[in-house]
This record gives structure tokens, sequence and C-alpha cells, in this order.
């Protein structure tokens, strides 16, 4: 038995009403009224119930979850061990405060932590509540461990939204724009993007990050490197062969800390439990979040163990940081990794989109570039025959694949990437139906 087939909810298409559908609407003027216009809505179908690979509105419209609510409910929504295991935990106790008194919750993901992230040293965790937090605190620990006070970040990066990580986040456009002024000591090196940037060669890509850091920021005054191994909201750039392992080492040459940003990529979303497995990357601090907890706010920071004590008692923490609730979810969307081998699941889904993407791509020149790790892939168009991005074609393709009713996101700094993030253990007949509606939309919309 999949764990799709576990859920109850059909899983299928089917739409009833225009999307919106008018209950949609109706709480669409509500939203207008009430919550402030700086919170987007992508897609403003409401959503009442959710499990698999779908989402089903307040109208009836079963839609095809092609986005994990970005990258979040691997496990599927609701899923069985999930629900199971929070339902336990709400009815026990919601909130100690695990710095006041401890939980067995909060130790066992932690100890689930040390044992699936990248590397057999000894680790030690400390928990949050979204990536942003758990960014910032890898920050705090790696200033502290290391006694130096720059971090270098990456072109085309995305960390968060709060004070210091808009300051690593590279988009200013909706990010940063009037939100400043922004957190000192922080240095941006270009990535390695090799269908824009010409570096096929990820150790020559590394080299220019690096002269770069050496001349102009100084090896002696870096205390840590921050990288997503496969960059998210900046487009699922899949960086060179060999630009990590070679930033790797100039870490690990000159004292820096090299700490991945698995937000998004973590848990099994690109086939493996860490992106960073993919090129034997065995970073000193690795900040996971999102796929973690099945849907629940939960964040933590994984060390050597050596770098996370460094830390006087007290320095980490916060009220709500690996709330009980959450951890059980954490640990119901564990065990359901393991059991299903969602790894797995990601790299047949890899293999499914990658094949039915390029025989798109075969016909549309929009398509200038298909890429990505296991479920992570997305697409990224441009006009035919250069690399000039078109958001404009981005933006309609999705709507179309929206008002048809499958849930794509879009992603780049030129907005002009269109991404795949489907839950591990979507059905392949509908993840099959999801392609057939993204190749309509290609047909009807693009040269
Ligand atoms: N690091 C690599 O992908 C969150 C942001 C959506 P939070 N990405 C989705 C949006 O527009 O706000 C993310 C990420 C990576 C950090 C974060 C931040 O995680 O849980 O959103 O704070």
């Amino acid at each position: 038995m999949t764990v799709a087939a576990t859920q109850d909810l059909v899983q299928e298409r089917r739409l009833v009403t225009e999307l919106p559908g008018p209950r949609s609407k109706a709480l669409l003027a509500r939203r207008q009224a009430t919550v402030s216009n700086g919170v987007s809505a992508m897609f403003p179908v409401f959503i009442e119930r959710a499990g698999g690979g779908v989402l089903v509105d307040v109208d009836g419209n079963s839609l095809i979850d092609l986005g994990s609510g970005i990258a979040v409910t691997s496990v599927g929504n609701a899923a069985p061990r999930v629900v199971q295991a929070v339902q336990e935990q709400v009815a026990a106790f919601t909130h100690t405060c695990f710095m006041i008194t401890p939980y067995e919750g909060y130790v066992e993901v932690c100890e689930e932590l040390a044992a699936v992230t990248p590397g057999t040293h000894a680790k030690k965790s400390a928990l949050f509540n979204s990536g942003s937090e758990a960014v910032e605190n890898a920050v705090k620990v790696a200033r502290h461990a290391t006694g130096r006070t720059a971090i270098v970040v990456f072109d085309h990066a995305y960390h968060g939204r709060t004070n210091l990580t808009m300051a690593l986040t590279a988009k200013n456009m909706p990010y940063k724009q009037g939100f400043g002024p922004f957190a000192a000591e922080i240095y941006r090196v270009p990535m390695s993007y090799p269908f824009r940037d010409g570096h096929t060669d990820g150790p020559a890509a590394a080299k220019r990050a690096i002269d770069i850091i050496t001349t102009q920021v100084g090896a002696g005054n870096v205390a840590a490197v921050l990288i997503e191994p496969v960059q998210g909201e900046g487009g699922f750039i899949v960086p060179a062969p060999g630009f990590l392992p070679a930033i790797a080492s100039w870490c690990a040459e000159n004292g820096a800390l090299l700490i991945a940003d698995e937000i998004q990529t973590g848990f099994c979303r690109t086939g493996a439990w860490f992106a960073s497995e993919h090129e034997n990357l065995v970073p000193d601090l690795v900040t996971t979040a999102k796929g973690i907890a099945g849907g629940l706010p939960l964040a933590g920071v994984t060390g050597r163990a050596e770098l996370m004590d460094t830390v006087h008692t007290g320095g980490l923490g916060g009220t709500y940081g690996g709330n009980p609730v959450a951890c059980a979810a954490a640990l119901g969307s564990i065990k359901t990794m393991r059991e299903f081998d969602l790894a797995g699941a990601a790299r047949d889904i890899e293999t499914i989109m990658v094949e039915r993407l390029r025989a798109i791509q075969s016909r549309h020149a929009a398509i200038g570039d298909i890429r990505g790790r296991g479920a992570m892939i997305a697409v990224e168009l441009v006009q035919p025959g250069t690399t000039e991005p078109d958001a404009a074609l981005t933006g309609q393709i999705a709507k179309a694949c929206h008002t048809a009713g499958v849930v794509v996101l879009t992603a780049g700094t030129y907005g002009n990437v269109l991404r795949f993030l489907p839950p591990l253990v979507i059905g392949h007949a509908l993840l099959s139906e999801g392609l057939d509606v993204i190749e309509q939309a290609f047909d009807t919309l693009a040269g």
C-alpha cells in the first residue's frame, strides 16, 4: 500500500466550478478587506481539505498539487502518521517551552537530525520555528564559534525575510524593497549557474567566487560561507559539478564554516535525505525547515557538536522553538520518509518529469533549460534561441495551469522559472495528468 492510498481523499483532478469558484471569491473579498496587501496570493482558491497529491477547495474542486505549499508537505498533506502523532501530542500537552521544562520529542528530533544529515561526526542541534530563524541562528553559531564576522552568500540566494536574512537574500523585489537598512558584514559572490554564466566547469566557477572572497573580504575574516546546494527561490539552480566541493575545500583550508541551507532541498526532496549528498558535501552546519514536519512549523540548525557547543548556555532559543506538536509531526514525517523510501519516490518523479518536459522542450524553444534534482524540477523560459528571460510567458503558463486545476509555482531572479515541487507521495497517474496540463499550456501559449 502506498502512502497516498492510505488517505481517503480521491486522488483526481475534478473541476466543478471555474477557478476561483464563488465561495473562494467571497472569501477573497473578505481577505482583501482584512489581510494586508503585503501578503500575496498567487492562486486565490481557498482550501478546505488536502491529502496525497490533491488540494480540495471550498467549492468542491479537486486540484493537482505540484507545489507542496513550497516544498513543505513532502509526505503528503495531512499524512496519516503526522496526523496521528499530532493528535496524540496535542491531547497530551501543547507547550511547556523546552528551555523551561523539556520533553522527549525535541530530543528525539535532534537524534534524527544527527542520524540523517550528512557526515558521521558527532552532531548537535537546536530547533526553531521557521527557516529564516534557523538561518539567523546558524549565522549566530558560526560567528560565535569562529570569532569572525563576515558571511559570504551567493547571487540568486534566498535565505528568508527577517532583517538578517533579507541581507542574505539576493533579490530586491519583492523581498527587500523599502525594508532596509540591512545587516552588515554580508558579502555576495557569483554563483555557478551553468545556463547563464557559461561555466560548466564547477571548480573554475568556484575560483571566480573564491578570488572575490580573498581579495575583497579577506579569508581570515570569513565566519561562514552560506549556500543552498540547489538554489530554490533563485530558480532551482544546480551548480556545475565540482563547484560545491571546491567551495567546501576552501572553507576547510581557511577556517571558515560551510553552512548548507537545506531548508528547501532537505528531507528527501532531491532524491537523497539532503542535496549535499549528491556531491559528497559534509557541511559544518545545516539548516532545515519545510519538509521536516509535514506542514507544522519547525526548523533546525544541526552542526558539528563542538561548534554547536561553543555558544554559552541560554545563547540560543525562543519561546516556541521545537514546539512539542511540531516535533511530533516531524517524527511522523521522518518515519513516513523511511518507511516508504520517499527519496526513491523523488528520484522516480525526476525520471517521469524530466522525460515529459524534454518532449515539451523539443517542440517549444521557449524552454531554455530543464534542471533540478529529484522532485525539485524547473524549466527556465527564454526568448527562443537566446537566454533573454521570458517572465511574461512564465506567468501566462502558470496561470493557465492554475485555471485548469494544477498548482504550479514560479521562481527565479528574473521571474522566468516554472518550478515543480510535487508531494513525494503523489500517484504517477496524477503526476502524469498534471504534466498533460502543463504540456497543453505550452501548446496553447508558447511559440
Ligand atoms: N532558506 C533555502 O527556501 C523559504 C519562501 C517563500 P521560512 N523559501 C520559501 C516566501 O516567499 O516567503 C526558505 C528557503 C531557503 C530559507 C527559507 C526561509 O524559510 O520558513 O520561509 O522562513
